[in-house]
């Protein structure tokens, strides 16, 4: 294995700094501590056939080390955490729940985010998006309030500790930034504060939002 490169997008506009998905791969190689080299590119090269041959959707993060090549930040997220310890404990079952958890981030909880994007942004200006804004929150919070009661009052999903699932649930509902939607659901605020609080994804963090300092 050569040392693992991943994609990042060289500008994207302000709502989305800090949000783009190669925050979670840099996350989670942070997590681990292992070392990573990042292959900034613009929109157009991600719709080139010679990225979508990496990502056949032409989006971002890949990831390559030589012999694994991957896109969807969840699978990169799992692979990063199996090559070394601190995302996927030891312990079977403990592991097992992590990547459920990871999965429900990206497969329960990462959609209803999503239609509230929909409907605020990305199609903002549609006549529709007024009109299913209520029923898109009712369902989001309907879904997160369901989330909020699973953490119930543990600091972790698992009881025990960080794992990959939080690292996943927590870049999934950072997306709510700004939306005023936690306000109601204060554990689940403090358990985002607490994923933001590691010093892991702060240095993720700052290294995502330097490549937009250079590019400026
Ligand atoms: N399910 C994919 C989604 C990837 C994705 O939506 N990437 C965004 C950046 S966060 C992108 O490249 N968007 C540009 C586009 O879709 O044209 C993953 O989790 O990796």
């Amino acid at each position: 294995m050569t040392k693992p490169v991943i994609t990042a997008y060289k500008w994207v506009p302000p709502f989305a700094q800090g949000l783009v998905r190669d925050t979670r791969a840099r996350w989670a190689f942070e997590e681990v501590g292992i070392d990573y080299d990042v292959d900034v590119i613009d929109l157009p090269y991600a719709k080139s056939e010679a990225h979508r041959r990496f990502q056949p959707f032409g989006q971002i993060p890949t990831y390559s080390d030589g012999k694994v090549e991957i896109f969807e930040s969840g699978a990169i997220v799992l692979h990063i955490a199996s090559l070394a310890p601190g995302l996927l404990p030891d312990d079977a079952a403990r592991s097992a729940a992590a990547v459920q958890w990871a999965i429900a981030a990206l497969n329960s909880i990462e959609p209803f985010v999503q239609q509230l994007a929909v409907v605020d942004v990305f199609e903002a200006d549609r006549d529709w998006s007024k009109a299913r804004r209520p029923k898109v929150i009712d369902d989001l919070k309907a879904r997160l309030g369901d989330l909020e009661a699973a953490l119930d009052r543990k600091e972790w999903l698992d009881g025990v500790g960080f794992t990959a699932g939080d690292l996943m649930m927590v870049s999934v509902l950072r997306a709510l930034r700004g939306t005023g939607i936690l306000d109601e659901l204060p554990a689940l605020a403090a358990y985002v504060a607490r994923g933001e609080a590691r010093p892991a994804f702060n240095r993720a963090l700052a290294d995502h939002m330097a490549v937009f300092a250079n590019a400026a």
